[in-house]
């Protein structure tokens, strides 16, 4: 028996890395009975006869994104660029509330810094005043990819973004073993898909996986009540239960701890006002 972890699946067919190489294995009988669908990410026991292999048993997972589909992703790393797409915070707050959602690790990366450093420390102010980690790279001049591989290594990190702010290129520089497509945004645009397609845990030289999550266009909201969005927003927590009343929405009642601090400078105008927007989409979204 042999330990490994699926770094790829089509068609029934996985692809299972282990300490002396990646074996082909298909799911045991018993397994596709319990309906136990294996995924990418899960860490496996397999058997070889004959030089096929066999997965045998899927251990316990620790967390599972459905779109992608993947399992025990220890890290998130949301990718925004400075410019070129320009920068979508209804789309990166979307992003982030996955990653609390899920509860792992969640990291801002704005990209492109070479083309617009300003937008990019204007963006990195708020996420850190909101309290996320913020890093700031540029595939093109290589800033801050030796510290988002530090961040990278011996973990297992899903990155996401939408289509066009250089995730693929980003990955081809924290390792330049990588050899991912990339595309050109206009392209892109004009022919309405993205460049990035299958699912698949890319091993790292520094240790680690990482998931190159093809770019989402257009998104669905999170399967969440409008009412437990408060808790998605990090830097709400320290105002919650303040308000005059309870079951407070934050959304324009009189005595509201949330909008006071949101008038007080402590939360941003724009996470808040990206609350609103996300709150009215849910309730709305329920009604239907
Ligand atoms: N100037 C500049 N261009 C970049 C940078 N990173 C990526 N690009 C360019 O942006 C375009 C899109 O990059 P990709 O890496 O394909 O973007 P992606 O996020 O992987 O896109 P999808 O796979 O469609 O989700 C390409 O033309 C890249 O060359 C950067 O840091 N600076
Ligand atoms: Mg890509
Ligand atoms: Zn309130």
């Amino acid at each position: 028996m042999r330990e490994g972890i699926i770094v790829k699946g089509i068609g029934g067919f996985y692809s299972v890395k282990t300490a002396d190489g990646v074996y082909e294995c298909r799911a045991r009988g018993r397994l596709r009975r319990e309906s136990v669908v294996p995924m990418v990410g899960d860490r496996v026991h397999i058997s070889l006869e004959n030089g096929k292999g066999s997965i045998e048993a899927i251990g316990e997972r620790t967390s599972m994104l459905i779109r992608p589909p993947v399992a025990n992703i220890d890290q998130l790393v949301v990718v925004a660029a400075c410019s070129a797409p320009a920068p979508n915070p209804a789309l990166i707050d979307h992003f982030l509330i996955m990653g609390e959602i899920i509860g792992v690790q969640t990291v801002l990366c704005l990209n492109k810094t070479d083309l617009d450093g300003d937008t990019g420390s204007e963006i990195r102010q708020i996420y850190e005043q909101a309290g996320y980690r913020v890093l700031c790279t540029s595939a093109v001049c290589g800033a801050g990819i030796d510290e988002l591989r530090a961040l990278l290594k011996d973990r297992v990190t899903a990155f996401a973004g939408n289509s066009g702010v250089g995730k693929s290129s980003i990955l081809n520089v924290v390792d330049l073993d990588f050899v991912l497509k990339t595309g050109e945004v206009s392209e892109k645009i004009k022919r309405g898909r993205h460049t990035t397609r299958m699912v698949e845990l890319l091993a790292l030289g520094c240790g680690g996986y990482v998931l190159d999550t093809p770019g989402f266009s257009s998104f669905e909201l999170p399967d969440i009540k409008a009412e437990e969005l408060e808790l998605y927003f990090r830097e709400f927590s320290p105002y919650l239960g303040k308000c005059r009343f309870r079951g407070c929405a934050h959304v324009g009642e009189p005595d509201c701890a949330v909008l006071a601090a949101v008038q007080a400078g402590e939360i941003s105008q724009q996470r808040y006002d990206s609350y609103k927007a996300l709150y009215y989409d849910l309730k709305k979204a329920k009604e239907w």
